[in-house]
């Protein structure tokens, strides 16, 4: 059964991969599922029918059969747990390790950067602004100095390239991420090598395709 997601009909990041859906595209494509497209516009997020599927109203969803799921997390579990061997490990201990690096990026290294990336959107026209920024600037920068000494030279976080590498390098991608990997020369090639895997690179694709489409049709 080919399972369907949903995704922005259009993204307001105008395609460059920093929805949701991109690290549940890649999951897809890195364990060669095919999959279908449910493009959801703003003025249905909130009706009922995709409240249904996502109790908060949001992108992505994945429908398969009768399983519907929503959190891009999950959803990557779950894809990974239906191909062993790719995006987690056959030896119970290494997929462990591989679940604990997605909770890892999806809570530990994620909330600092969406934190700031949160206070720039809303809050840069406050006289609070430049006092505080330097406070959320270090924040992000404990995180990446810990996990740039935790990866050291490997090549992926623990062995072979999991769901947790798909995850932390979706996550280190976002803005207020990837401002800072300059100073990380080791984290900067990690992404890299992530977005240079051929599963990425569909998935982006798709991803910007579904944008210019979109574009296409106003024009
Ligand atoms: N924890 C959930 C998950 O991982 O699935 C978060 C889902 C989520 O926030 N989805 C967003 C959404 O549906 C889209 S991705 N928002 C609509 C709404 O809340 O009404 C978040 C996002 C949006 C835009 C950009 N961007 O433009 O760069 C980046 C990320």
């Amino acid at each position: 059964m080919t399972p369907i997601i949903t995704t922005f009909a259009k993204s307001p990041d105008r395609g460059r991969g920093l929805a949701r859906d991109m690290g549940v595209r890649w999951a897809l494509e890195e364990v060669g599922q095919p999959y279908d497209v449910r493009l959801v516009p703003w003025e249905d997020f909130r009706k009922p029918a995709h409240l249904a599927i996502h109790p908060f109203g949001k992108i992505p969803t994945y429908e398969e059969g009768g399983l519907a799921l929503f959190e891009s997390g999950a959803i990557v579990l779950h894809i990974a747990e239906q191909h062993p061997g790719t995006l987690f490990p056959a030896d119970g201990d290494a997929r462990a390790r591989a679940i604990t690096w997605m909770f890892a990026a999806l809570t530990t290294v994620q909330e600092p950067i969406v934190a700031r990336e949160a206070f720039i959107l809303l809050e840069k026209d406050k006289q609070w602004y430049d006092g505080r920024l330097p406070m959320l600037d270090k924040a992000v920068r404990e995180r990446l100095e810990q996990l740039s000494a935790r990866l050291g030279d490997a090549e992926w976080l623990d062995g072979a390239f999991s769901a947790g590498d798909l995850l932390m390098i979706n996550v280190l991608r976002r803005p207020a991420g990837r401002s800072f990997l300059g100073d990380y020369p080791n984290l900067d090639a990690y992404v890299a090598r992530g977005e240079a895997r051929p599963a990425f690179k569909r998935a982006f694709e798709a991803q910007h395709d579904v944008f210019e489409r979109a574009v296409a049709v106003e024009a």
